[in-house]
């Protein structure tokens, strides 16, 4: 073999060792860069005589040919190499299960809400809702509570920075009156008004913090106000609901005297379970009354022709009943372990 076929044998072996484009680039400059092997043999054309020259330049060139092919081959399956290696390392097997998606479901408390207000509209009762930051006339003048009451000092309420007339809503109370400005301001002008039936869940706000006290918690008021709206029909429509509520006849109520700035007379709602594990235990459920005559004129409501009767009760108490949680914080941590189970 002359030394030229040997060049591109060496060449071509050099080629198929090197391990990656780098590699094969550096190999390549030894042969073809500007003083490789064969560079150099091109270059010592020039001291050979005319015919020589054409001679020797042919086949140094049919050598260069074969290396430069030589090379462009290797540089091709490396190429292929390293797509073959990047397809193996993305590879995806399509016949794995899927991870599937996490079922949520309705907090606890947003169920018993939903079932309060299913019960109250399948009776007339419209769902309404308002500002959970309020004023202090809507929260606590407009519901008769006195400028000097507990209730409407700081230890009690949530006031705004530098605004002692702007507070977080201690009850959803102001969501009625609310009701019966918009109400009167509508209807005033005829000659009956109709009712108001209104049912108002939310969110509210007290400074208070222990096993069974959460600083924010939810309340559900009611109302109706009418031309002949009593005490009896409050009895009627409280004892209902709760039957239905609970799911059973096997209920006893009692409304027991009790006091409210906004409603006179005022009770306190009590059910018995008559079997089952709190059998025979008078539980307090929610306080109700005839809407206090100041109450209906701060609405508008001229108390001479109108009565009513309001409602307040906590759902979050009534979910703690329902499913036997003795810790009503469980519902505000937003721990999925405890949450997941009343899916
Ligand atoms: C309770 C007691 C109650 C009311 C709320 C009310 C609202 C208006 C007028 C008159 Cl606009 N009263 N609401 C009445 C009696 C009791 O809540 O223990 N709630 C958890």
């Amino acid at each position: 073999m002359d030394k030229l076929d040997q060049l591109v044998q060496q060449a071509a072996t050099e080629f198929a060792a090197a391990a990656d484009g780098v590699q094969l680039e550096q190999v390549k400059a030894r042969y073809l860069g500007k003083t490789g092997a064969l560079t150099e043999r091109l270059k010592g054309l020039g001291k050979l005589a005319a015919e020589e020259r054409r001679v020797a330049g042919a086949e140094i060139n049919r050598a260069k040919d074969a290396i430069e092919a030589a090379l462009e081959a290797r540089r091709q399956a490396l190429r292929e190499a390293v797509l073959v290696a990047q397809l193996a390392a993305e590879a995806l097997d399509v016949t794995l299960p899927g991870r599937g998606v996490a079922q949520g479901g309705l907090h606890p408390v947003s169920r018993t809400l939903e079932r309060i207000e299913a019960l109250f509209r399948s009776i007339g009762f419209v769902v309404a809702d308002g500002p959970e930051i309020e004023t202090d006339w809507h929260n606590f003048t407009a519901l008769n509570t006195p400028e000097n009451h507990p209730a409407r000092s700081m230890h009690d309420t949530f006031y705004l920075e530098g605004h002692e007339d702007v507070l977080l809503r201690t009850h959803t109370s102001p969501v009625q009156i609310r009701t019966m400005l918009d109400h009167v301001a509508r209807y005033g002008d005829r000659e009956s008004m109709p009712e108001i039936r209104v049912i108002v869940p939310g969110r509210v706000y007290r400074v208070d913090s222990d096993a069974t006290h959460s600083p924010m918690f939810h309340q559900v008021e009611g109302l109706w106000v009418g031309e002949s709206v009593s005490f009896a029909d409050l009895k009627g429509v409280i004892a209902d609901f709760l039957r239905k509520f609970f799911e059973t006849e096997d209920l006893q109520v009692r409304f027991r005297p009790s006091f409210f700035p906004f409603t006179e007379p005022s009770a306190e709602i009590d059910v018995a379970f008559m079997s089952g594990a709190l059998k025979g235990r008078w539980l307090e459920i929610a306080g109700c009354g005839m809407v206090h005559p100041n109450v209906l004129r701060f609405g508008g409501i001229d108390p001479e022709r109108y009565t009513g009767f309001a409602f307040g009760m906590g759902p979050d108490r009534l979910t703690m009943l329902r499913y036997g949680v003795n810790d009503l914080r469980l519902f505000f941590e937003g721990d999925l372990r405890f949450l997941s189970q009343f899916r």
